[in-house]
């Protein structure tokens, strides 16, 4: 029988499977080559089908905050698992989960459980129109709010990496309806929301933007954002799929003391399995079905499984000092990368928050859009390839966030360090050499 590897099962998923892949990043289009198939994870590590090993920098696109098949975690799963997979019926575990997030978010007195981040924001964004009965949102260039129709117009992450910001098969009626932004930049918020505020539903916005790499809000912008929201009776939506839990327990809005009227989840509150979460004040979330009058529904909502895994994470991740270590792993990393980058004269901005970073080889501070467009893509898939070479895997995308889990040690990151030394030093030979 053939031997099994990367290489032939992608060529066979592209004769079936779109692009050979169920979601457009892990194509390999931005960094290109062949991506890794997987076979297992444990830990810090990823293992492709051949057997090689890698240290993971994608965390399945964050879920993984305490690294992939944490005992703990699979032992909740297990558990659930024995009393079936699933009934479409309410369960304790969904209030456990509720009461949780609850206290770990305390802005939040609701929550409603979906399957997906994508799920969780489409939900949130008809909620917010269907309570201030108004239809126009305000979204930012290069934020990333999962495939749904209204907010995928000038998008980040697989949308951006492609190229696609904008996707076709959205109605010009609907793209209409989103005003697009830029980031960090409060005066052009102010200016329109002076223009139309009372016309405005939602503004939505990543806390921090971690689809087109990782940049944080400045200063004042995510204030002026809730200010004016206040102002013109909006919504303010924080999209936390990626931040919330892993940033701080109770995500971005915890770290910058803002609160949202809305917050939408994902990722780490379902541990590694399907799920999302909307939440918000009592007096906007009972506009929600069967309370009010905006739909939404979902026969895998609020899994048990998922809710088992979510809610085993959520526990570790309550350990006194969790995330002020991780934020220390996060910094040891990205200064170590910092210092070769600027030893061997290669031009790098590493922007980061605890568990999450943004390579950008450029020599401009990466603060917008602009400044993630304006940073050299080509030289982050040379950068990507030297580490997959060496068995680090990074995000196969120069605007993919990178992540860190708890078991991100000291020695993890020594090993990753040696392996970035050895990338930069190839990236300053190859440059001299056509110098
Ligand atoms: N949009 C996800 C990252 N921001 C990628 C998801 C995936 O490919 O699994």
């Amino acid at each position: 029988m053939k031997q099994q590897n990367s290489e032939n099962l992608f060529a066979a998923s592209q004769k079936i499977i779109p692009g050979g892949v169920n979601s457009p990043v892990r194509a390999f289009r931005g960094v290109g080559g062949t991506p890794v198939f997987v076979h297992r994870a444990e830990g810090p590590f990823l293992w492709d089908v051949e057997g090689r090993r890698y240290i993971d920098y994608v965390g399945s696109w964050g879920p993984m905050i305490h690294g992939h098949a944490h005992p703990q975690i699979l032992a909740a799963v297990r558990e659930q698992m024995e009393n079936g997979l699933g009934f479409g019926a309410p369960t304790a575990i969904e209030l456990e989960m509720a009461e949780t997030v609850i206290s770990l978010m305390p802005n939040l007195e609701m929550v409603r459980m979906a399957c997906s981040g994508t799920e969780a924001v489409m939900t949130a964004i008809r909620l917010a129109r269907g309570y201030t009965r108004r239809d126009r949102v305000i979204k930012f260039e290069g934020n990333y709010h999962g495939h749904s129709d209204s907010l995928l117009v000038k998008a980040g992450s697989g949308a951006l990496t492609l190229g696609q910001p904008s996707s076709a098969g959205v109605p010009e009626e609907f793209s209409r309806e989103t005003l697009v932004l830029p980031y960090n930049s409060p005066g052009a918020v102010e200016e329109i929301m002076s223009q139309m505020g009372f016309d405005i539903a939602a503004i939505i916005v990543e806390p921090i933007a971690g689809n087109m790499g990782c940049v944080p809000p400045d200063p004042g912008f995510l204030e002026t954002l809730r200010e004016v929201c206040d102002r013109y009776g909006s919504l303010l939506v924080f999209d936390e799929v990626m931040t919330g839990f892993r940033v701080a327990a109770g995500g971005a809005q915890e770290l910058y003391g803002i609160s949202p009227d809305l917050t939408t989840l994902g990722k780490v509150i379902g541990g590694g399995l399907p799920v999302g979460a909307v939440g918000g004040s009592r007096e906007i979330m009972e506009f929600l079905a069967p309370t009010g009058p905006v739909y939404q529904a979902g026969t895998l909502s609020g899994n048990p499984l998922a809710m088992a895994a979510g809610l085993a994470t959520l526990r570790l991740l309550q350990e006194p000092g969790f995330h002020h270590r991780l934020g220390i792993q996060t910094e040891i990393f990205c200064q170590g990368l910092a210092q070769q980058a600027s030893e061997f004269g290669i031009p790098l901005q590493i922007n980061r928050v605890p568990g999450m970073f943004g390579l950008f080889f450029t020599s401009r501070a990466v603060r917008s859009f602009d400044d993630v467009l304006a940073s050299d893509a080509q030289r982050y898939a040379r950068f990507f390839h030297s580490l997959l070479a060496q068995g680090v895997y990074l995000a196969p995308s120069a605007y993919e966030a990178g992540f860190l889990s708890s078991v991100h040690d000291d020695a993890i990151l020594v090993a990753t360090l040696e392996a970035t030394r050895c990338a930069f030093q190839k990236m300053q030979i190859e440059e001299e050499e056509l110098s």
